[in-house]
């Protein structure tokens, strides 16, 4: 997939939204450059002290399981940060397709936004070039948060003007 066409990232005013950051563990490097992307544009967007929770967990698998935890919880959105490489076995096909539709399955299920922050990759330098560190072209973990406090904005507003949500 490409990055081109990825709509800007404007600044959010996301004063009194609540944001649970859910964080794997796995290849340290491209997840500091993901979590710093996204507590980046949260910060920007005013999502601080007691409205903003992150947590770690061992892999990308345990992702949905956390993140469905913070949604029933009360959360306004949460941001689900991971990196998984190809290896020689089908275990990536496994821990992608666990992350990818557990994930669906939560935002679908409780109707919380869940910015999808994953990176699924066949070596390392594809995960470095969409970390948001220097020298990378790309800052998925700015784009996952963005997206989140922005759906989460769009749907109160839209339950503002009377459209209904799963969690109404
Ligand atoms: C086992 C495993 C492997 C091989 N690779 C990754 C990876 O590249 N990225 C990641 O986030 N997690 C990986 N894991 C760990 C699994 O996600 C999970 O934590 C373990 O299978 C324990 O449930």
């Amino acid at each position: 997939m490409s990055g081109h066409g990825a709509p800007e990232l404007d600044r959010l005013d996301g004063g009194d939204v609540r944001v649970a950051v859910v964080a794997a563990s796995w290849h340290e490097q491209v997840m500091g450059g993901l979590l710093d992307g996204a507590l980046r544009v949260l910060t920007d967007a005013g999502v601080t002290g007691g409205r903003l929770t992150v947590v770690r967990v061992p892999g990308s698998f345990e992702l949905p399981v956390a993140a469905a935890r913070f949604a029933r919880a009360g959360y306004d959105a949460v941001v689900a940060l991971g990196v998984v490489i190809r290896g020689g076995t089908p275990h990536f096909d496994y821990v992608c397709q666990a992350a990818t539709v557990g994930l669906t399955q939560v935002t679908v299920d409780t109707g919380v936004p869940v910015g999808f922050g994953v990176l699924t990759c066949d070596d390392e330098q594809q995960a470095l070039d969409r970390a948001g560190l220097p020298g990378s072209r790309e800052d998925k973990g700015a784009e996952a948060a963005h997206a989140a406090v922005t759906t989460a904005l769009a749907l109160r507003a839209a339950a503002g003007r009377g459209a209904r949500t799963a969690r109404d």
